[in-house]
């Protein structure tokens, strides 16, 4: 296997034997066997499209695909070659046209085949390193669309342009292009990259209304729990609505923390508070949390034995032997099985922090709405110098010890300068007792990185306040990345002209010496060092 799609690939250079995200051969295999169907899949659906008779499933099965072989959302070999076979089947559907590729004609007899065709085609199938490099880095942006697209779709709205852009940009690297077309190809990925997000966003505010700056409990009540993971606001509503006086308490983990900011979800008063911090706690997390969890989508760790017979895939997500809740054909989930799991269940076990220094209630739901609402007192706060700069800290937390640096910097920041966040990311300082400034919360959390597009409008809105563009703010970026979907919000902020962002804790792998050229010479993107040493360029 090679695999280098995310930050902890392995030596900082690719995952070989297993994945260290817990991956094995064969699953790895799978996945790339499933990215090069889909191509086949698109090359086939843009055919069709020219007599009309292209195929809108082609296109949702793309983004689920896509979602699928995303770093931590599905470990499960039978559901991967579940996905190959339907888009085999769409594509088979499909008109021939001219497309005679390999990836338009393929067909597995049985599992192995597509394992074989995986290791075929996958990463290291593409010899030329700059090529292999601007060809994973659309996918891997891709892979971020399809991923928010997902959850657009779930929510009941389609965007033809997205999925064309996804087919159009799949099939593009089946092509020998010259390096300027790559690198258009990247870039429009971030212009589709904002436009989902916007997507995404409008879609989570009509059916949850916007976002309230709330504070979230962390110490658990006395009833039995479930426990919610992952970034799908509608599978955590139908699991509020069916647990409803049942006497079974729910809680979110990791990126389901900002459902509580939606007035719709936090209605119920049995949506308790957040347990536990980011997804790289769960080992420790899911075992003393005692009841059931529910893995709505990404970060899943691979279970320990100690609780993983008390562990739920649904969606996107799956892993060999957990329990998987499918929809019905009208989107209704039955959690029936899940609740019944935790009336025979202990309560939760309180882990909730408790040091000097630091909180044991955390603040959510900064999204644009309510940023804007109080955009007076953060312009008047900028004017007279209560307010120095901003620092957006976004993106995703990680397991390594090197991720300190994001708690280190957060700490050493000075008192005048604001935190602005989104993703896991925050779960390395949101617990920091960091005070307010004039009633402003110094992290503005704006919400999952589903939520990133919150920052977008929050930026806009105090660039027109001050006659400037974005990079005339006193704003920084320091973003730290760990999957596919934070490469997506890279490119997004590529496409909205930022500069000079600085990115940790490693550089992609994926990135090759040549390709890292254009991105320092264009943009101005920078590794992260140390504390000092970036406060001084930052701030
Ligand atoms: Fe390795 Fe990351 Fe790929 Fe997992 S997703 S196999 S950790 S590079
Ligand atoms: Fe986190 Fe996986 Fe990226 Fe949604 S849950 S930000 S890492």
């Amino acid at each position: 296997m090679f695999c280098y799609q995310c930050e902890e690939a392995a030596k900082g250079c690719g995952c070989t034997v297993q994945g260290v995200c817990g991956k094995e051969e064969s699953t790895a295999a799978l996945q790339d066997c499933l990215i090069y169907t889909i191509k086949g899949l698109s090359l086939r659906n843009i055919e069709a499209r020219k007599t009309g008779k292209d195929d809108r499933r082609a296109g949702l099965l793309i983004a689920e695909s896509l979602f699928a072989a995303l770093t931590n959302v599905n470990f499960d070999n039978e559901r991967l070659y579940s996905l190959i076979t339907q888009a085999i089947a769409i594509r088979d559907s499909l008109p021939e046209g001219d497309c005679t590729h390999d990836a338009c004609t393929w067909r597995p007899a049985a599992i192995d085949d597509a394992v074989k065709k995986g290791t075929e085609t996958g990463v290291l199938a593409t010899e030329n390193e700059d090529v292999r490099s601007l060809r994973e880095l659309l996918v891997y942006g891709l892979k971020g669309v399809g991923a928010y697209y997902y959850h657009v779709v779930a929510l009941g709205y389609e965007n033809d342009g997205v999925t064309r852009f996804m087919e159009e940009a799949l099939a593009s690297t089946l092509e020998d292009l010259e390096t300027d077309e790559m690198i258009g190809w990247v870039l429009k990925c971030g212009e589709i990259g904002v436009k989902v997000l916007e997507n995404l966003d409008s879609a989570n505010t009509s059916a949850y209304g916007n976002p309230e700056i709330t504070v979230v409990a962390t110490a658990p009540c006395t009833n039995p729990g479930i426990l919610v993971t992952g970034h799908d606001l509608k599978d955590l509503e139908q699991l509020l609505v069916q647990t409803e006086n049942t006497g079974v308490d729910v809680y979110t983990h990791g990126e389901m923390l900002p459902a509580h900011a939606y007035p719709v979800l936090k209605n119920y008063s049995h949506l308790i508070g957040n347990y536990g911090g980011s997804w790289p706690h769960q080992k420790k997390e899911f075992d003393s949390f005692n009841g059931p969890v529910l893995v709505t989508t990404n970060c899943l760790v691979p279970p320990a034995e100690s609780y993983r017979d008390r562990v739920y895939t649904t969606g996107p997500t799956g892993f060999t032997g957990l329990k998987h809740i499918y929809e019905d054909a009208e989107g209704n989930k039955d959690f029936s099985d899940v609740i019944a799991r935790a009336k025979a269940c202990k309560p939760p076990t309180d882990i909730s922090e408790k040091r000097d220094g630091y909180v044991n209630e955390l603040i959510t739901g900064c999204a644009h709405n309510a940023v804007l609402s109080i955009a007076d007192t953060v312009i008047d706060a900028v004017k007279q110098g209560q307010i120095k700069g901003f620092v957006v800290m976004a993106g995703c937390d990680g397991r390594h010890k090197e991720r300190e640096y994001y708690t280190e910097f957060a700490k050493a920041l000075p008192q005048d300068v604001v935190i602005l966040t989104a993703g896991c990311a925050k779960y390395r300082y949101n617990n920091l007792d960091l005070g307010d400034i004039g009633g402003i919360p110094r992290v503005i959390d704006a919400g999952q990185c589903n939520d990133c597009y919150s920052l977008v409008v929050i930026a806009k809105a105090l660039a027109d306040a001050f006659g400037t563009d974005l990079n005339g703010l006193p704003i920084s970026y320091n973003i730290a990345w760990y999957e596919q979907k934070a490469v997506l919000v890279l490119l997004s902020l590529l496409h909205l002209g930022i500069k000079d962002i600085t990115l940790g804790p490693k550089l992609p792998a994926f990135i090759s010496p040549g390709v890292l050229n254009v991105l320092v010479e264009n943009f101005g993107i920078r590794a992260n060092t140390t504390v000092e040493e970036d406060l001084k360029l930052m701030i």
